[in-house]
C-alpha cells in the first residue's frame, strides 16, 4: 500500500490530467471551467480513500452531462418583426431524481454558461438531500424592455420546443435569472396546452393560487441568510446589529435583505447591472419591492424616490462599501480579487454566495487566507432548490402546505447542509473549508447512487 501522502500526490495528478482533458474537450467554456476545477481541486481526499470511484470512471462520467438540448426560438415582436434567439436545456445528471434547474434568460446565455450552471446543480441538489438531479437552461433572449406580450410569445415559442424533453418524472425546470414568477406561468400555460395534462410536477415557482409553493419565491434569500447565520454562530456571533452588504436586486437579493433585516442586521446596499445604492438609515424593502417587483424600475429608481439618506454609485464595485458581512446576489465573476482585498481591509467576517458562483477564484483564496467564513453558491444558495423540491412534493400530493411547514422545512434544510459541509470538512483535514466539504460530500452521494445504478 503507498502511503496516504504518495496516495493523494498520485490522485491529485491524475485529477489535474483529468480537467486538462475537460479543457481540450470544451474549448471556449471558461465559466464551465472555472465550475469544474474548483470542484477537482477538493476531491483527491475522497478519490484516492476509495479507490473504486476511480475504477468507475466516476469523475469522468459526472462531468459529462448526459443530455444537451440546444434548440432555435423563434417569435414575433409587437411591430411584427421576426426574432431568432437560441434556446438551451442541459440534462446533465439523474442519478438521484428528475433533471431540476432554472431557466435564465439573459443575452450573456451561451451553452458554457448553462452547463457551469447545471454541473454546479447536480452538487447543489445533492446536498439538499431531497431526490433531485442537475440541470439548467435558458437563452440568449433579453426580457429588458419587451413588453408583457413580448415575453409571453417568446416564452411560448420556447417552451413549443422545450416541452418535449420535460415531464414530472423526467425534468423539471423553475426560474433563474430573468426568470421569475411571469415567465413560469406563461411557461406553464403553453406546456398545458400542448400537452392537455394539468401537471403541477413538471415547473416550480409556480403562482401559489395554481400549485406554487408558499415561500419559495423567499427561499433562496432566506435559505442563504440562514446558512450565513449558521456559519456566524460555529464562530459565536450571529448577524443582530451586523452591517451586511448585499449586491443584487432581483429575487434572491430581495429576500436576503428581507431575511438578514428580520434577523437584526442592518443592510445598506443593493446594486444592479448599472450601479448600487447606499442607503445609511438601512435599505427600505417596502420601497424596494415596491420599485423591483411591481414596477420593473432600477436601483437608481430607488435612490431618486428614497430620500436624503440614499445614494446612487454608478458604476463602481458594491464591496467598496465597508461590510461585516457580504452576500453577493446577481451574477458570477461579480466579487473580484481585489473586491475580497477591500472587504477584508474592512473587516468583513463572513461572505456568502447567494448567487451561483459569484466570487472568483483569486477571491476566494484571498478569503480563506485572510479566515473569512465562506458559503460557497452550491451549499449556499441550495434553499431555492429545496423549496422547489418541496413544491414537487406537494404537487404530487396534490397538498398546499402553510407557510410557517415550508419555512421550517427550509430551515432544517440548511441547517443540515451546513453542518453536512462543516463535518465533511473536518473529516478531511480542512476544518472550516465549507467548499472543500460541500464538494466532497455532495460527490459521493451522486457518485454512490451512479455506482449502485450500473454502467450508464
Ligand atoms: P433576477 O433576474 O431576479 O435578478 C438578477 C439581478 O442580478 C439583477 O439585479 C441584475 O441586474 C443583476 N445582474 C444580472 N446579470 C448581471 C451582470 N452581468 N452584471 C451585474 N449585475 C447583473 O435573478 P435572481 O435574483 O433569480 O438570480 C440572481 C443570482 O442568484 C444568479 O446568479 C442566479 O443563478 C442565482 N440563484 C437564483 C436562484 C433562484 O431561485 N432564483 C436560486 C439559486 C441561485 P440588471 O437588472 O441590471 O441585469
Ligand atoms: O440556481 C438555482 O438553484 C436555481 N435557479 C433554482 C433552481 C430550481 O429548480 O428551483
Amino acid at each position: 500500500m503507498p502511503s496516504t501522502a504518495t496516495a493523494l500526490q498520485a490522485t491529485t495528478a491524475w485529477l489535474e490530467s483529468v480537467e486538462a482533458d475537460i479543457l481540450r474537450r470544451n474549448p471556449g467554456e471558461p465559466e464551465f471551467h472555472q465550475a469544474v476545477r474548483e470542484v477537482l481541486e477538493t476531491l483527491a481526499p475522497v478519490v484516492a480513500a476509495r479507490p473504486e470511484l476511480r475504477d468507475a470512471r466516476l469523475v469522468e462520467r459526472l462531468v459529462e452531462p448526459e443530455r444537451q438540448l440546444v434548440f432555435r426560438v423563434t417569435w414575433q415582436d409587437d411591430r411584427g418583426d421576426i426574432q431568432v434567439n437560441r434556446g438551451f436545456r442541459v440534462e446533465f445528471n439523474s442519478a438521484l431524481g428528475p433533471y431540476k434547474g432554472g431557466l435564465r434568460f439573459h443575452p450573456s446565455v451561451n451553452l458554457g454558461i448553462v452547463k457551469f450552471l447545471g454541473f454546479e446543480q447536480i452538487f447543489k441538489n445533492a446536498l439538499t438531500g431531497l431526490g433531485i438531479g442537475g440541470g439548467k437552461g435558458g437563452s440568449d433572449f433579453d426580457p429588458r424592455g419587451r413588453s408583457d406580450a413580448e415575453v409571453m410569445r417568446f416564452c411560448q415559442a420556447f417552451m413549443t420546443e422545450l416541452h418535449r424533453h420535460l415531464g414530472e418524472h423526467t425534468d423539471v425546470p423553475a426560474g433563474d435569472i430573468g426568470v421569475g414568477g411571469r415567465e413560469i406561468g406563461y411557461l406553464f400555460g403553453q406546456y398545458r396546452r400542448i400537452t392537455n395534462r394539468w401537471e403541477g410536477g413538471v415547473l416550480t415557482g409556480k403562482g401559489t393560487g395554481w400549485g406554487g409553493s408558499l415561500i419559495r419565491t423567499e427561499a433562496t434569500g432566506y435559505g442563504n441568510v440562514l446558512f450565513t447565520a449558521e456559519m456566524l454562530r460555529k464562530r459565536g456571533e450571529d448577524l443582530a446589529g451586523q452591517q451586511v452588504t448585499v449586491s443584487g436586486s432581483g429575487n434572491v437579493a430581495l429576500y436576503t435583505v428581507e431575511k438578514a433585516q428580520a434577523l437584526g442586521a442592518v443592510v445598506r446596499t443593493v446594486s444592479d447591472s448599472a450601479g448600487y445604492v447606499v442607503d445609511d438609515k438601512g435599505i427600505d424593502l417596502e420601497l424596494l419591492k415596491q420599485v423591483k417587483e411591481v414596477e420593473r424600475g432600477r436601483v437608481s429608481d430607488y435612490a431618486a424616490r428614497r430620500g436624503a439618506s440614499a445614494r446612487y454609485v454608478e458604476g463602481g464595485s458594491v464591496w467598496d462599501v465597508p461590510a461585516d458581512v457580504a452576500l453577493p446576489s446577481a451574477t458570477q465573476n461579480e466579487l473580484s480579487e481585489r473586491d475580497a482585498t477591500t472587504l477584508v481591509r474592512n473587516g468583513v467576517k463572513a461572505v456568502s454566495e447567494g448567487a451561483n458562483m459569484p466570487t472568483t477564484p483569486e477571491a476566494v483564496r484571498v478569503l480563506r487566507d485572510a479566515g473569512v467564513a465562506f458559503g460557497p453558491a452550491k451549499a449556499a444558495n441550495a434553499g431555492g432548490v429545496a423549496t422547489s423540491a418541496l413544491e414537487m412534493r406537494q404537487n404530487a400530493s396534490r397538498e398546499a402546505w402553510p407557510a410557517a411547514r415550508v419555512e421550517d422545512e427550509l430551515a432544517q434544510v440548511m441547517r443540515r447542509i451546513h453542518d453536512t459541509a462543516y463535518e465533511t470538512a473536518e473529516r478531511h483535514g480542512r476544518p472550516g473549508d465549507y467548499v472543500a466539504g460541500a464538494n466532497i460530500a455532495a460527490f459521493e452521494r451522486v457518485a454512490d447512487a451512479m455506482l449502485a445504478q450500473g454502467v450508464i
